[in-house]
């Protein structure tokens, strides 16, 4: 489609949509804010995330002229993967806007001359077509200039909206406007700009090398990447978000989407508010907040402990395998009655035994088992119990559970197998040159039990072989 023709449709689209909402919108009960008079002039400053510009202390409305530039640019997805991002302002997300309702925003869209594409902006704090998409379609080294008046307060995302609309916000071009309503937010003494947002690529997650845009797997809402601020590790180690005991914060949330909804959650705190959708309601005591694709929440709570804070996407698999994972380290004394820290690990020995007899044939009656009877019932044993830290392999886990794999600790004297799981294990221990100091909980298993999973153990793990009888395990019980 040529670009003329995209105009008309896109032209002819944002008409009905504005037939639409005309048709739709209740006479609302907000006093909106066209009453106060413009005094004065200011350029914005702009932060790129995580940080937020001050904010606003003015009293007045006024005219905010704001500069923004879309720079395509090669950048990092993640150590090692590239990608063409497509920026307002050189990063993802863009840079991050703060105007005071009432204000007058004299908007100016810069292309980069080196881009390769028009592009326009789309806020969704403009009351007007295309929230200023029809106004700002700009080609590269071009610059266009429009002006809104910010009539309602709130939290708001702004993208590009050239076609094709989710290709554009696919590959970066998202960013949040906070228009503060005009008595300010309450104070706080951080705070923070987070963006998430989903990418498609031709290669899956850490396929290293740069990554083209993949349309299918957009069409699919099938993303290769979901992350917070452009990048996996944007906000982790060096770069986690830092605050001190004590402390309260506002985190900016925005979802760049394009294509999936953030259940927005940090490890260990609950919101104490949040602003849910970034509009002025207030909601108390939340776990995880949504937040749509093109949508925002802000969510302030006080730090009390030390520690990291874990920011995720609750849909879980997208913070641990696909990105979205941010850390929150806040430093500080410890306050042992909010959180007091592990006070103790003991073993643990029900009543009964901590093991059930297994449901395997003749386990309970002493009748002889055959060698392949043991090493079957083995087997089902050492996966059930033995195998949690022993390891399917048999090698155990460094510094924490001996190898039983060609273990020289018991090859001289095989008994001390069935000592081990009858009466346990603890102290200093030497096997296979290994040094390790832990506990092993004493086994209540009946003698058939023993007997099998001991012969397992004999003759695998390369082992050197052997068999047991419940009458050797009831020989050596104590
Ligand atoms: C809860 C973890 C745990 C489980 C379950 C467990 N062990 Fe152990 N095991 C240990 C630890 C820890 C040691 C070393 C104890 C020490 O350092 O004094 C050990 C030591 C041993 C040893 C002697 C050292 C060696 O590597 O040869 C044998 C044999 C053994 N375990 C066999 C078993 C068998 C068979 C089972 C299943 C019936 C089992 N263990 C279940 C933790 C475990
Ligand atoms: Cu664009």
């Amino acid at each position: 489609m040529k670009y003329h023709q995209m105009l008309i449709k896109t032209a002819a689209l944002t008409l009905l949509f504005i037939l639409f909402i005309t048709a739709c919108k209740n006479p609302s009960q907000t006093v909106k804010s066209t009453d106060e008079p413009i005094t004065g002039e200011e350029v914005a400053v702009l932060t790129f995330a995580p940080d937020v510009p001050p904010p606003i202390t003015r009293k007045h409305a006024t005219k905010m002229i704001v500069n923004l530039e879309v720079i395509e640019k090669e950048m990092e997805m993640m150590d090692g993967v590239k990608y063409n991002f497509w920026t307002f302002g050189g990063q993802v997300p863009g840079k991050f806007i703060r105007v005071r309702e009432g204000d007058l925003v004299e908007f100016h869209l810069k292309n980069d001359p080196s881009s390769k594409l028009p592009h326009n902006i789309d806020l969704h704090a403009v009351t007007g077509p295309g929230g200023g998409a029809v106004s700002t379609f700009t080609a590269p080294g071009h610059e266009t200039q429009f002006s809104f008046t910010t009539l309602n307060p709130g939290l708001y995302i702004y993208h590009c909206a050239t076609a094709p609309v989710g290709m554009h916000i696919a590959n970066g071009m998202y960013g949040l406007i906070l228009v503060e309503p005009k008595e300010g937010l309450p104070k706080v003494d951080k705070e923070f700009y987070v963006c998430q947002g989903d990418f498609y690529t031709k290669g899956g997650y850490g396929e290293s090398g740069l990554q083209q845009f993949d349309m299918e797997k957009a069409l699919n809402e099938n993303p290769d990447y979901v992350v917070f601020n452009g990048k996996v590790g944007a906000l982790t180690e060096e770069n986690s978000l830092k605050a001190k005991v004590g402390e309260t914060v506002r985190l900016f949330v925005g979802n760049g989407g394009p294509g999936l909804v953030s259940s927005f959650h940090v490890i260990g705190e609950i919101f104490d508010n949040v602003y849910p959708e970034g509009g002025s309601a207030i909601n108390h005591h939340v776990q995880t907040t949504l937040i749509p694709p093109g949508g925002s929440a802000i969510t302030e709570f006080k730090v009390e402990v030390p520690g990291n804070f874990i920011l995720v996407d609750h849909a879980i698999f997208r913070a641990f395998n696909k990105g979205a994972l941010g850390i929150l380290k806040v430093d500080g004394p410890d306050n042992k009655t909010i959180y007091s820290g592990q006070q103790d690990d003991r073993i643990y020995q029900p009543e009964g035994g901590a093991v059930q007899t297994m449901p395997t044939a003749d386990m309970a009656t002493a009748k002889p088992l055959t060698k392949e009877e043991k090493l079957a019932n083995g087997k089902a044993l050492y996966t059930s119990i033995c195998m949690a830290c022993h390891q399917a392999d048999g090698r155990g886990i460094e510094k924490a559970f001996p190898p039983l794999e060609k273990s020289d600790y018991f090859a001289a004297n095989p008994d001390k197998i069935i000592q081990t799981i009858t009466e346990g294990l603890s102290g200093p221990v030497t096997v296979n040159g290994k040094h390790f100091d832990g506990v092993m909980p004493k086994q209540t298993m009946s003698d058939n039990q023993i007997a099998s999973v001991a012969t397992y153990v004999l003759n695998n793990f390369g082992n050197k072989g052997g068999e047991f009888d419940a009458s050797d395990v009831a020989r050596l019980r104590k």
